[in-house]
């Protein structure tokens, strides 16, 4: 049975292929698909049950399109994609996320180099081919290049961006957990550590029946390539080529099982040793007494990760903390938690082009988390289309004060995401920008400027008075962008000098900082900001991803100041105007 998310991830799939049959992102076809998946997205309700002509009553959504959904929801397939597929295979279209490689680039070193995929693209450019074609040169191709290595992708080994495994793993995990046989179900590996990118999907599942869950996960739609079948483990390929292992233990052993399957390998060795520095024995069953042949004998803990930490005398270690960088040796500090989240400080609603929930609905939702302070921080006017005038912001700041009178235990501040210019000049007049309760200054364009220029251009921002923090730092998406390069030292030196925060933008494609930069952050007392930079009223749960970003970088509580009372934070950002 098709879903609502099966659908979203047909139109995201017809966009990026008919965007490759168009050649242009901006094709009509391409734009209604675009139109039809927010129009969707806005509608919430259950797709599934409507029929065509209901479909295009819902606005932004075309015949053609409506169509193609029912024939995805009837027969479990879409004759159109099929064809796109057969003439446009994964990994030619991984290509197209290569900056540079827009369609028409695409087409052209496809008909005129053969080129089909990753390697061949690399020969092309190391044979100095590419500049032989119209419209690209030694420049172009040395961009590429660069691209291709920063953005890791390296072929056969390629790893999947978290923003595509997570919601996958999560959805898996949910259908394991529905199951009558199943007592538990957890994903462990680098996905549970957040890291950025993920080999592959390693999943946990406790029951004492393991062979009807094996036969589902070989069942499941996910599972297009089985690669591996056998009584405890089933390893598939998805439609991406992305590989899932699954493994099932006994309830009694879970703990011992995610403890060993969450990594990560650096860690558990540290553990391994503890355990033998005890006279005892680690492994993915259990911590045990050592007999005096060195085999495992009584066990001492293995139904529970805390209860095994303890056994070693160490506090309960997070997942994204488990990297052999010190969290076995020393002190945990007083770490940030979701719970201690009191607000949101990077925040949309449809006053920016890109918004896509009423500032009514957004206000709502974030009441509904419970936050005590909000700011409302749609984009500054340099921002093209999805940018507002001096005007609209003024308009905007009476909207915001009307629905202020419906929340008295929430403070919603009428802010603004400045855009940091080439240079680092911001939008609007000085004394207007000093209005705004709230900013947070973030770079949207201009991302190829040497790394000098762009971190001068950081600390231009930093030092204006009017910013209170420096949103997605890097301007990266995970796989598909490479950030801004920086020194990084310099820019969290300013960030201190100047008392301006650094935030950690939960969305999944961004995580920015990431958590490397956030550790070094830590080590200086910068200032953090932990933010879910919704433009949608389905987006607020990025604030998880956000606090185990700030945990895999150790940030303790004390520095994120949107984990602060709301009487302090306010004296915080009265103290900046
Ligand atoms: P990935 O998949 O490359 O993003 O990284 P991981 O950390 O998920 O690694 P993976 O999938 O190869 O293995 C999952 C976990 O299983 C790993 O984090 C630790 C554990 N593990 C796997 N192989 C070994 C091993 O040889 N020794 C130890 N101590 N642990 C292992
Ligand atoms: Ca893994
Ligand atoms: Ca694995
Ligand atoms: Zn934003």
């Amino acid at each position: 049975m098709a879903t609502n998310r099966d659908i979203q991830a047909m139109l995201s799939e017809l966009i990026t292929l008919t965007t490759l049959e168009e050649e242009s992102p901006q094709s009509f076809k391409v734009r209604a698909y675009e139109k039809a998946k927010l129009a969707l997205e806005a509608h919430g309700g259950d797709i599934t049950a409507l029929s065509a002509a209901e479909l295009t009553r819902i606005g932004g959504v075309g015949k053609a399109t409506a169509t193609k959904i029912r024939e995805l929801i009837d027969t479990g397939t879409v004759d159109k994609i099929e064809k796109l597929r057969a003439k446009y295979p994964p990994e030619f279209v991984e290509l197209s996320k290569i900056p540079g490689m827009g369609p028409k680039t695409l087409k052209l070193v496809r008909s005129e180099l053969g080129v089909e995929n990753l390697e061949q693209l690399r020969a092309a450019i190391d044979g100095q081919r590419l500049r032989s074609l119209k419209g690209l040169g030694a420049t172009s191709e040395a961009k590429m290049a660069k691209a291709i290595e920063r953005l890791g992708l390296t072929g056969k080994d390629t790893r999947t961006p978290i923003a595509d495994a997570l919601p996958l793993a999560e959805r898996l995990v949910a259908d394991l957990e529905a199951m009558d046989e199943v007592s538990k179900a957890r994903y462990c590996g680098s996905l549970r550590r957040m890291s950025e990118t993920i080999g592959d999907i390693d999943i946990t599942v406790a029951s004492s029946k393991p062979g009807p869950v094996m036969e589902a996960v070989r069942r499941h739609p996910e599972a297009v390539d089985i690669v591996l079948s056998g009584d405890t483990k089933t390893s598939f390929l998805t439609r991406t080529g992305l590989q899932v292992d699954v493994r099932v233990v006994k309830a009694s052993q879970f703990g011992a099982a995610t403890l060993y399957f969450t990594g990560s390998k650096a860690h558990n060795i540290e553990l391994r040793q503890r355990a033998m520095d005890r006279g005892r024995l680690l492994n993915e069953y259990g911590l045990f007494e050592q007999d005096e042949d060195g085999a495992a004998g009584e066990p001492v803990a293995t139904g529970t990760e805390k209860a095994i930490y303890e056994a070693l005398d160490l506090p309960y270690i997070p997942p994204p903390l488990r990297e052999a960088t010190g969290e076995t040796s020393g002190e945990l500090p007083d770490l940030i938690q979701r719970t201690h989240m009191k607000g949101d400080l990077h925040y949309h609603t449809d006053r920016s082009g890109d918004g896509r929930s009423s500032v009514a609905d957004m206000v709502a939702e974030a009441a509904a988390q419970g936050f005590d302070y909000l700011a409302i921080t749609d984009h500054g006017e340099d921002l093209a289309i999805n940018g507002s005038t001096a005007e609209e912001m003024l308009e905007h700041r009476d909207v915001i004060a009307g629905i202020q009178t419906s929340y008295p235990d929430m403070t919603i501040l009428w802010g603004c995401e400045l855009n940091i210019g080439p240079a680092g000049g911001l939008d609007y007049e000085p004394d207007f920008r000093a209005l705004f309760e709230y900013t947070v200054a973030s770079v949207h364009s201009h991302f190829d400027q040497s790394i000098d220029d762009q971190t001068r251009r950081l600390i231009a921002a930093i030092e204006d008075p009017t910013v209170d923090s420096i949103g997605h730092l890097t301007g990266r998406y995970i796989g598909r962008r490479p950030g801004i390069e920086l020194d990084i030292d310099k820019v969290l030196d300013a960030l201190v000098a100047n008392d301006v925060a650094l935030e950690i933008n939960g969305a999944l494609d961004r995580l920015d900082a990431a958590s490397d930069v956030v550790r070094r952050a830590v080590d200086r007392e910068v200032k953090l900001v932990i933010n879910t930079d919704s433009h949608h009223v389905s987006e607020l749960g990025r604030m998880e991803y956000g606090v185990l970003t700030a945990q895999r970088g150790w940030a303790p509580r004390e520095l994120v100041l949107n984990s602060w009372p709301k009487s302090r934070l306010l004296a915080w950002v009265e103290s900046h105007r």
